[in-house]
């Protein structure tokens, strides 16, 4: 076992002063329990907690950390940059690099807002939406998670699972009527909701392949399908590419899976770890928002320049070095073999989905492709996992309900060590 003491008195402390002692819930280690483990730096691969231990990353910060923790590029912009001002409330010529670096590298995307949160981003591109088509319903996938905003708060995902939070109290009926959900990869209920609310539904907002109850893939032409839908009824197609944009490629699913959205959303690695996200499509649909036109949106920190300047220099190299994303894949799916072969040794049921550097395990007999089965898998076997691997310096995301998230400085030697020291803990379990 490791010696946690301080990140325990931290613990204590921060409960003194913040709602769970954390800021975020997902961090509090609830699903898993144990006490949360404060960091007090990171490089590359590697966190170092305020007790000395030294863990191998595959949380990445939820994604953002995609090329390692304290890259040097970014860190360097950003100390350039902070020395002219943190923040100046109005328009930079970064923010018009950002803007124009993305939509180099993404399709179907116009006009791009920037915002400082996933939920923000998501929030605004559903009222972008709703604005546009002038209509009042959503349709979400149960264990899809699109931040924290009202609307998207029913059946969520990531936190809202682990919690398993039915319905969240200060949500209304009001906002929750507005939102339908289904299960994700169930196509026909797509089609039964868009049939029973016909010329009510302003959006379909999906995450194309999910991250926030284990990473789940869309099935074969389930997206495909819901391209098809909006089209036929008028519907909004709505990527939440918060977990994918820059991750899965330079463009993201909509490059990878070959399915245009008619909006998008990112944040993680748009902010190589700075709060930063955004939403953007073609410019027919963007034009709605203020000041072009009335969709409301605004922020004071939206395009802060030192944000930009940390993303900006993150995406110019991911789209300078693509090379970047065979590096990612080929590294998963060796740790995918590995962790197949000693799982497979043990006996007992598991299941790994992955796609590009989004991995995770689930300790089920049946497939993981919907959050019913997410739900049904043995989670507090994989509670049980979870510290295991702590104690062999292993930090993976603390619920069953998230995708682990790999970065490109993890090296061969790590991966390994995480196939034994998987190997080693089954016995544990
Ligand atoms: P943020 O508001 O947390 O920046 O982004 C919300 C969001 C939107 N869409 C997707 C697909 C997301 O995964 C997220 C946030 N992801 C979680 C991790 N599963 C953030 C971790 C946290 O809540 O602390």
């Amino acid at each position: 076992m490791n010696n946690i003491s301080v990140s325990k008195a931290l613990f204590s402390r921060a409960q003194e002063s913040i709602p769970g002692g954390v800021n975020s819930p997902v961090r509090a280690f609830k699903s898993v329990g144990g006490t949360p483990i404060f960091m007090q730096k990171a490089k590359g691969a590697y966190l170092y907690d305020v007790d000395g231990n030294q863990y191998i990353d595959y949380i990445a910060s939820w994604g953002p950390m995609i090329l390692g923790h304290a890259y040097e590029p970014v860190v360097k912009a950003i100390q350039e940059y902070a020395a002219y001002s943190t923040s100046y409330g109005a328009p930079t010529e970064l923010e018009i690099k950002m803007a124009e670096l993305i939509k180099s590298m993404v399709p179907n995307v116009d006009l791009i807002r920037m915002v400082s949160s996933g939920t923000e981003a998501c929030m605004s591109a559903i009222r972008v939406a709703r604005g546009y088509t002038s209509r009042n319903k959503i349709i979400k996938f149960e264990g899809c998670y699109h931040g924290h905003a009202d609307s998207f708060l029913v059946k969520a995902g990531s936190g809202v699972a682990t919690f398993n939070i039915q319905s969240v109290p200060g949500v209304t009926a009001g906002v929750s009527a507005d939102t339908l959900t289904c299960a994700y990869n169930d196509l026909e209920a797509v089609h039964q909701l868009a049939a029973s609310h016909k010329g009510e539904i302003a959006a379909i907002i999906v995450e194309p392949v999910a991250g926030n109850m284990g990473c789940i893939l869309p099935a074969p032409g389930f997206l495909e399908g819901l391209r098809a839908i909006c089209d036929q009824e008028g519907i909004l197609l709505i990527f939440d590419e918060v977990m994918t944009g820059f991750r899965l490629a330079p463009g993201g699913a909509q490059e990878l899976l070959k399915v245009d959205a008619d909006l998008v959303t990112y944040g993680k690695v748009i902010g190589a770890g700075m709060p930063v996200g955004a939403f953007g499509g073609k410019k027919e649909i963007m034009q709605v928002v203020a000041p072009l036109g009335s969709v409301y949106q605004a922020g004071t920190l939206s395009g802060n320049p030192i944000a930009m300047i940390a993303g900006y220099t993150l995406l110019s190299e991911l789209k300078s070095n693509p090379g970047i994303y065979k590096e990612l894949e080929e590294k998963t799916l060796y740790l995918k073999k590995g962790l197949d072969e000693v799982l497979a040794a043990w006996g007992q049921p598991y299941v790994i989905n992955q796609l590009g550097s989004m991995i995770s395990i689930h300790f089920s007999e049946h497939a993981i492709t919907d959050f019913a089965s997410a739900g049904a898998a043995n989670n507090a076997r994989f509670a049980k996992y979870f510290h295991a691997m702590l104690n062999r310096g292993i930090y993976l995301p603390p619920s069953a309900y998230e995708s682990w998230f790999l970065n490109n400085a993890l090296s061969k030697e790590d991966l390994d060590k995480t196939i034994r020291a998987t190997g080693e803990c089954l016995a544990e379990l």
